[in-house]
């Protein structure tokens, strides 16, 4: 049986290894000096972060034991890793940390930088999956705190790095535009991440977003930490493959240290984090590690690697060397080191048990509670203040020029007075993207906005949507308020991950103590004439239904699209929400509705104070019952001119409703549409799996209108050809008259 379970291993090794040492010890340094010759640490330093190292094990060495009485939820651990917490303590707790996992070393010695705050029971609470954890309030095992400027990670390894740049260069950007920060001017970013994430295209997309900063002499404080213990899960890394990888990026500053060594690690932790905040450059420390007790409590490595080959692996434990470095000074007694031992050992697992008998999450409201905070009255209020008047003038250019004085116009002109308009409410407000700054976008929906609000505000991006929704998440992290602009939906797929696993979690995974708020513009979906093919036309609506707390929408015209951003910004504001906002490119232009030139699609600009409620939609023909016609974005013109031909054809009088909210889906309101309808027709333009239309079936039915007659005219399970057999694969009028017709 010795052989399998390591930890136990590990554990016995420690306690032999004290006993045993043989060597020679140095007289007791006084606090303030060197912990050995040529150290750049200090005996105190050294005693704190080896008691940190001892925290973060016995949490791993619990967490072992007790998972097994299903009193701790989670093994992924530390060990091998403890030497992080030299990087807690060469930088401050307003530092923001994104940490990988193994950080227990990182975080025990980051609680030591405020009073009153106990490592052990907080980490304790977090592993039990206590409702009383500090950091996720029982969601996840993470590591996270408010008050340390930790903000909390789960596991989609190197997510978090494009988000730590943002926040990096957040950090100098809030202090150009004259944005307060909420923590000091001279801060850096600090994200950790192991040797095989460092290959991950989301991490690699984070060097490259820095390097390219740096290149052009712009400020990019971030510290990247690959601590390297040469294996992910069962992988090795090819060996000296971080270092040669890294070592020679240019305008990525490369710096080394021994991470399984404080006495000898410690100096150069300092000149990398010295380095970063001084020179504000994007800065890589390889921190050497080791992993020991396997990935997780799962990982039975005796299964899968020789013998000689763990004990050579244990025999690196950097707990041994700092037991070593403590005799070798003469700064502890074997005594003294296997009294904290033992005594660390106790109070983990005094924690673990307090924090298992206190309350885990017990109902779905519980659990669901942080998720998508709404609270309707603040963000109606938020939505239609409009106490900017006198900016508003400087920005439109005096009183008469005023958008809602003009005449009517089309889309694209009215989200650009829409966001002119947020700009002057809203001085923290940034806009980002590909193309989006001097060409003002390719449809020109962002023109002017650079000139107007110069280029701190409104600027062009590299080119990788991951960076750009990282970017945005940094913004936000130091309260701004980020639109960011996919240029076309089909691109946001590639970094969807970004909102979907990281921007829409953190509310969440944070207990709502942190917030990513923004407004993502996304020009979207099809009937595009005369700009074709697949991703300049991609009606996947469905990426973006099923991540849990974000909003979606989709406006058709003018009026609407800025009535809905200001509802969009104050969500953002009020509650922390991200948003999307769907933009259907086909409309951007459109003027007429019925027949050409009749400008049946042009809109007065709404004056600020107007804003539309969340989940509102527009009913257009109201009263009529015949036919009900659920739609959205291009679904909608198409539906009101299929109206005017179903209404000759068969008499029926029809009413057209835009739904304009299509996440979360306003299900009371499909409902109430519903009841009074006689046949009803859904126009979704998106894919028929999974869709809109779906969503808006499902409210029908379970509305318990299921018995009407109804039909659906929906986008192929296809992706789009280009010219004209792009219509083929989306609904069009025709489609809707004749299914109409089938409802007769
Ligand atoms: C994007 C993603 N792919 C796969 C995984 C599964 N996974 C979790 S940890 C891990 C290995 C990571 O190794 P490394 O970066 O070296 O960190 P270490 O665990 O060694 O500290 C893998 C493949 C994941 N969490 N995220
Ligand atoms: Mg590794």
């Amino acid at each position: 049986m010795r052989g399998l379970n390591r930890a136990e291993i590990c554990d016995v090794n420690f306690s032999e290894f004290v006993r045993e040492w043989g060597g020679h010890a140095d007289a007791k340094p006084a606090a303030d000096e060197s912990i050995l010759d040529g150290s750049a640490l200090d005996a105190r330093g050294f005693r704190e972060l080896f008691e940190s190292q001892l925290i973060s094990r016995h949490l791993d060495l619990m967490a072992r034991v007790l998972r097994v009485q299903n009193k701790v939820f989670y093994t992924i651990g530390s060990s091998g890793h403890e030497g992080n917490a030299m990087v807690a303590r060469a930088t401050r707790h307003t530092d923001p940390a994104f940490l990988h996992y193994r950080s227990g070393g990182f975080m025990a010695e980051r609680f030591r930088k405020l009073p009153g705050m106990d490592p052990v029971m907080d980490s304790a609470l977090s592993f039990a999956a206590s409702k009383e954890d500090p950091a996720s309030g029982g969601r996840h095992k993470v590591w996270g705190s408010k008050p340390l400027w930790v903000l909390p990670q789960t596991s989609t390894i190197a997510s978090h790095l494009p988000k730590a740049f943002g926040t990096a260069v957040a950090i100098e950007q809030g202090k150009r535009i004259g944005h307060a920060l909420p923590i000091p001017d001279d801060s850096i970013a600090i994200c950790s991440f192991g040797d095989a994430s460092s290959n991950h295209a989301t991490a690699q997309t984070a060097f490259n977003a820095a390097a390219w900063t740096a290149y052009q002499r712009l400020p990019a404080p971030v510290l990247f930490v690959c601590e390297d213990n040469g294996i992910g899960i069962s992988v090795k890394t090819p060996d000296g493959w971080v270092a040669r990888n890294f070592r020679d990026r240019p305008d990525l500053d490369y710096f080394s240290a021994d991470g399984l060594d404080l006495a000898n690690g410690y100096g150069d932790v300092q000149q990398a984090v010295e380095h970063c905040r001084r020179t504000r450059r994007p800065t890589f420390l390889h921190l050497r590690t080791t992993r020991i007790m396997g990935h997780a409590g799962t990982d039975f490595e005796i299964e899968w690697r020789s013998i000689e080959e763990l004990c050579a692996v244990e025999a690196t434990d950097p707990l041994l060397r700092s037991a070593a470095i403590a005799l070798e000074s003469g700064l502890m007694s074997k005594d003294e080191i296997l009294a904290l031992y033992e005594d660390t050992r106790k109070k983990c697992f005094a924690a673990a048990e307090e924090a298992d008998r206190r309350p885990r999450l017990s109902s779905l409201e519980e659990v669901m509670a942080p998720l998508a905070p709404y609270t309707p009255d603040a963000v109606a209020k938020e939505a239609a203040r409009a106490d900017y008047g006198q900016r508003r003038e400087e920005v439109f250019g005096g009183k008469d020029k005023l958008p809602e004085t003009q005449a009517p116009r089309h889309l694209a002109i009215q989200i650009n007075n829409a966001l002119h308009d947020l700009f002057a409410k809203y001085p923290e407000t940034l806009l980002f993207g590909e193309d989006v700054a001097q060409k003002g976008g390719v449809y020109t929906v962002t023109k002017g906005l650079q000139k107007t609000f110069g280029p701190r505000r409104v600027f062009n991006t590299l080119l990788d949507e991951t960076v750009i929704l990282g970017l945005a998440q940094g913004y936000a992290n130091m309260g701004m308020l980020p639109l960011p602009e996919i240029q076309y939906l089909a691109y946001l797929h590639n970094a969807a991950d970004q909102i979907r696993g990281e921007a829409a979690s953190l509310q969440f995974f944070s207990n709502n103590q942190y917030r990513n708020p923004m407004v993502v513009r996304i020009a979207s979906l099809g009937y595009q004439r005369g700009f074709g093919g697949h991703f300049h036309n991609d009606n996947s609506i469905t990426a973006l239904r099923d991540i849990p707390g974000l909003v979606v929408g989709c406006p058709s015209r003018g009026d609407d699209a800025a009535t809905m951003l200001r509802t969009l910004a104050a969500l953002a504001k009020v509650d922390g929400r991200v948003c999307a906002l769907l933009e259907p490119i086909a409309l951007y232009m459109a003027k007429d509705l019925y027949e050409p030139g009749d400008g049946g699609w042009l809109t007065e600009y709404p004056a600020p104070g107007e804003a539309m409620p969340l989940g509102e939609g527009r009913v257009y023909g109201e009263g009529n019952d015949d036919l009900v016609i659920f739609t959205f974005g291009n679904g909608v013109p198409m539906s009101l001119r299929a109206a005017r031909q179903i209404e000759t054809k068969h008499g029926w009088k029809v009413r057209v409703v835009d739904l304009r909210w299509l996440v979360p889906l306003n299900d009371a309101f499909i409902r109430e549409q519903a009841a009074s309808a006689k046949r009803i027709l859904i126009v979704d333009e998106g894919r028929r799996s999974a869709g809109v239309g779906e969503g808006i079936i499902t409210a029908v039915v379970e509305g318990g209108y299921g018995a009407r007659p109804f039909r659906r005219v929906v986008g192929a399970d296809t992706f789009t050809p280009l010219a004209g057999a792009a219509f083929l694969v989306i609904p069009s009028e025709d489609d809707i008259v004749a299914a109409a017709g089938t409802l007769d």
